[in-house]
């Protein structure tokens, strides 16, 4: 970002120190550093799969804030539409004032508003390599705005987004399974819509969105998981009722148990299953360097938006040690680290980073999380394991 002379009197110095930042303090490689190679990449990792339905990113190339968009993150469960934007229109439908039909062109029209933001699919774990992450600019439109315009019937409580792609699932009632074609669909609460930060997204780092990422128009929820982001929105419905679509109540959930020994048998174990929605507290070592005896470790933060109170690195079996936030993080971005490993000798390492929020949540271990049953929202510490020669 630029600050002028007029920008630094009308904002202040503080103001002025604040925009000086470079762009990321987590920068390109320096002259002379050199990656130190992971050995826990399995030899079948592929940042582009030979299928080309979706695209991991690998850890090992983040060098700022933003993640490129060719690099960016892709992963859905149908085919990806290729829709036409002179033609394709958004609905907005169900319980509203008035009914609209909205074009890119219309929702270009509105006022902007950008934000960074990172997100990882609730899939994304050390089997991915952490790959179904990113990081990048948005651009578009506040949904409250768009609400706001086709005016929020009274009865509405829900807010219902569906994609143009759609597939065949299986709908369970009973000893009954119908195969039902229908379209991705996911819903929030009208309150968590009409709060200021979800965006009806129409670009990514300054470009139009590519196809895979949702063009031309995607949902955007800061702090949630992936899924809440619905690409290719071809319609916004309101409604009463909570939606029970597949992706919303039945595939994107986590089941644990809560309480007595966690025992199938134990009457004090109960099973819990939650809704997948906002990002729980992860870290992730990226990325390990070498400059002449110098090491640098760098790595993500993804979560909700809580401030941070810290990210840890422990090499090997030594102590906690902290590590140092980025100055260009924000509240929805990820937050990058960095953290200076001194004294690093020859051989193999394993390196293991944990975050801690200002409410004194800690990042679990994969041990904590046993009584996790489900996949999904894999948060755990990952020992990252490297070799230096
Ligand atoms: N229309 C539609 N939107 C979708 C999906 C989908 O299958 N269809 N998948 C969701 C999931 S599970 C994730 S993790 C994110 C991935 O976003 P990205 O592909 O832009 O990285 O898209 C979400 N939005
Ligand atoms: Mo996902």
């Amino acid at each position: 970002m630029e600050l002028t002379r007029r920008d630094t009197l009308k904002y202040g110095a503080a103001a002025a120190a604040l925009f000086a930042l470079p762009e990321w303090a987590v920068p390109a490689l320096a002259a002379g550093e050199v990656d130190v190679p992971f050995t826990d990449y399995p030899d079948t990792f592929a940042a582009n799969p030979a299928n080309g339905e979706r695209r991991f990113l690998d850890l090992r190339k983040v060098d700022g804030l933003i993640t490129p968009n060719d690099q960016f993150f892709f992963i859905q469960h149908y085919n990806r539409p290729e829709l036409d934007a002179a033609t394709h229109k958004i609905k907005v439908s169900g319980l509203v004032k008035t009914p609209l039909s909205l074009s890119l062109a219309d929702l270009q029209a509105m006022p902007k508003t950008e934000i960074v933001n990172g997100y990882e699919c609730s899939g994304n774990s050390p089997n991915a390599m952490q790959g179904l992450s990113s990081n990048g600019r948005f651009t578009g439109v506040r949904l409250r705005d768009v609400l706001k315009r086709a005016g929020v019937g009274d009865a509405a409580r829900e807010v219902v987004f569906f994609g143009a792609d759609r597939g065949k699932e299986d709908v369970v009632f009973r000893q009954q399974t119908f195969k039902i074609e229908q379209q991705f669909a996911r819903s929030i609460t009208l309150e968590n819509a009409q709060k200021p930060e979800p965006m009806l997204v129409y670009a990514l780092n300054g470009q139009p969105l590519a196809r895979n990422s949702g063009f031309p128009v995607r949902l955007v929820m800061p702090g949630w998981y992936g899924v809440a982001n619905v690409k290719w929105l071809s319609e916004i419905h309101l409604q009463e009722g909570r939606f029970l679509g597949n992706f919303q109540a039945r595939w994107y959930r986590t089941i644990r148990t809560v309480g007595g020994n966690g025992g199938e048998t134990d009457p004090e174990t109960q099973w819990v299953e939650t809704e997948v929605t906002h990002l729980n507290l992860k870290s992730v070592i990226a990325r390990v360097t070498k400059n002449g005896s110098a090491h640098t470790v760098r790595g993500w933060v993804l979560n909700d938006g809580t401030p941070l109170k810290s990210v840890e690195v422990k090499v090997d079996d030594g102590p906690w040690k902290p590590a140092v936030l980025d100055p260009a993080n924000t509240k929805h971005s990820w937050k990058l680290f960095t953290y200076n490993w001194e004294g690093a000798t020859p051989g193999a390492h394993t390196l293991v980073s944990r975050v801690t929020d200002v409410n004194g949540q800690v990042q679990p271990t994969a041990e904590d999380l046993a009584r996790k049953k489900t996949f999904l929202e894999n948060n755990a510490q990952m020992p990252r394991k490297v070799m230096i020669a």
